[in-house]
């Protein structure tokens, strides 16, 4: 049915858009309520408009906590229209209909994103803009209800439509939208609230976020797609400022986050950089300078590399940026770059340069999750990190110095690889990458096939496997992928161990001579 729109509720904290709005209300001979802020805020823009506090008879209160909390303006909201009983109630309270609620709530997203203390984060959980918001939205056969800027031109054009009045389909879409805001409001308070207090569990969550942008299409392009923030303000590519290049894919953000989570290990320390193509890494690398860092990664597999996308852990200087830009990349991310680098990459129109300001922390407790149908499998990300003194050695050799160093490094790497893992690691560059096979010995056969074709590609007398070493995410079931390993050149290898068949794999190692130690702990990524 459609109701005629005589008197609305206006009470926002985001102002944008709210005097012209009112103003298009108001001419058309709607009555506005507002409660204080909103009401001085049109009332100096020469709007008229009745306080909330005349309607209810009770002044605002305890710093504004009580405000709209109040039967005159929940029966209001909530009234059935068409039952005499409800119809009595409001004649013997003296309760006035409202058919248009225009609310947007306390900032506790941005309140939260800015680092605000915790009684400000308090503060700033609205409690009576909700309870209207589920109200009128309930009550949607009579009343509409706006919870955001964005719709104010689509109430305006409605009504033009139909005379004055809303529709029962439009009032039904706007209590949709409505209830997705107030339940992603309450997601933010219990997300902000479990890492306050330091519950950062997957157990009793509630999952939801802010839409960031709606995006051209998903993985594909008949798959529609979108980008939600979580609210943690965590730096990457959520987060980043693009300085150039046309709009991220969805694709893009998903390897581009894979890009900068997996350079991010490597802190801030020496240069690093990583280049991603599906969300696996087909090169990375330490360097003296950064320059180094990124030729390094890309000589892992320079055929890949093509349409990569790369992350750098530091500010990405001019020479870096003049090698980058000798191939064809859809992405940069770093946390800084320097105008040399910016003026570079200013030639390239498609190559998107997003900056952070810094690097995530790779140890955060964050929770993930994924689809499966009918539900989500929710857990916490995988930031389990080793340091030397968690390996134990199994063979009767240890590993050098510098094969240690390789190992960890390797390690590393692996923790963000698809399953099946193996990676070949030489002087603090990855050497050859093998990802996603169903077989971990396919796996260790590819990344040393890649990188016997990279040898014959840069006219090398031997691939960059011989005499490196190689991390396996999981346990080598059987001998055969170690000495697959071996044959490629590999003299040291790190794995979780676990396997029934360790022996075998520790036997085929000492037959060899190769050094290997166990993590103990595994990083399988699927
Ligand atoms: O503190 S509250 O939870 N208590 C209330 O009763 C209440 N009613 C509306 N906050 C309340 N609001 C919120 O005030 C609205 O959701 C809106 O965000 C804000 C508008 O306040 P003002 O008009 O004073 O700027």
């Amino acid at each position: 049915r459609s109701v005629p729109l005589t008197r609305a509720l206006i009470s926002v904290s985001d102002k944008t858009g709210l005097v012209d709005f009112a103003r298009a209300l108001a001419a058309r001979g709607v009555e506005l309520l507002s409660t204080g802020g909103t009401a001085k805020a049109l009332r100096e823009a020469g709007l008229s408009v009745r306080d909330v506090a005349e309607v209810t008879g009770f002044p605002e209160m305890m710093d504004g906590r009580v405000k709209t909390l109040h039967p005159k303006v929940h029966g209001g909201l909530l009234a059935l229209r068409d039952n005499t009983e409800h119809l009595t109630a409001m004649e013997t309270h003296g309760i006035e209909v409202i058919d248009l609620l225009v609310v947007n709530l306390y900032p506790f997203e941005a309140t939260v994103a800015k680092g605000a203390a915790y009684d400000d984060c308090i503060e700033n959980i609205d409690i009576g803009g909700p309870a209207m918001i589920r109200a009128a939205s309930k009550n949607h056969e009579f009343v509409a209800t706006v919870v955001d800027v964005e719709d104010y031109a689509a109430v305006l054009e409605e009504l033009d439509r139909n005379d004055g009045a809303t529709t029962l389909a439009f009032r039904r879409k706007l209590a949709q939208i409505a209830y997705a805001r107030t339940a992603a409001y309450d997601a933010a308070v219990s997300t902000w609230m479990a890492g306050a207090i330091g519950e950062e569990t997957p157990r009793r969550r509630a999952f939801a976020g802010t839409l960031a942008q709606s995006l051209r299409y998903g993985e594909n392009p008949h798959q529609s797609a979108a980008f939600y923030l979580d609210g943690s303000n965590r730096p990457g590519v959520a987060t980043a400022t693009q300085h150039q290049g046309k709009e991220l894919s969805y694709n893009n953000i998903n390897d581009t986050d894979a890009a900068f989570e997996l350079v991010a290990e490597f802190g801030t320390g020496a240069p690093a950089c990583a280049i991603i193509k599906h969300a696996n890494p087909c090169g990375v690398a330490t360097g003296a300078t950064l320059s180094e860092a990124y030729t390094r990664a890309f000589d892992c597999d320079r055929t890949s590399a093509f349409g990569g996308i790369i992350a750098l852990n530091q500010l990405l200087d001019g020479a870096t940026a003049e090698e980058i830009v000798k191939i064809f990349t859809e992405v940069v991310i770093a946390p800084e770059a320097t105008d040399e680098a910016k003026a570079v990459f200013a030639a390239k129109k498609n190559l998107r340069l997003l900056t952070t300001g810094a690097l995530p922390d790779p140890k955060a407790a964050i929770t993930t999750f994924r689809q499966v149908a009918g539900g989500f499998l929710v857990q916490g990300k995988d930031n389990g990190a080793i340091t030397r003194d968690d390996l134990k050695v199994v063979t009767k050799r240890a590993p050098s110095e510098q094969e240690l160093k390789d190992l960890l490094f390797a390690w590393k790497v692996a923790k963000h690889v698809k399953s099946n893992a193996i990676i070949y690691v030489k002087d603090g560059a990855t050497v050859g990458v093998g990802a996603g096979q169903m077989s971990r010995v396919d796996s260790t056969r590819i990344a040393a096939r890649k990188s016997e074709d990279m040898a014959e590609a840069m006219g090398l007398s031997a691939p960059l496997t011989k005499g490196s070493v190689v991390a396996s995410d999981a346990f080598f079931p059987f001998a055969d992928g170690l000495i697959t390993a071996a044959e490629a050149g590999a003299t040291a290898i790190i794995q979780p161990g676990g396997s029934m068949r360790d022996q075998d794999v520790i036997d085929a190692a000492d037959e060899r001579g190769l050094a290997m130690v166990f993590t103990g702990m595994r990083h399988f990524r699927h």
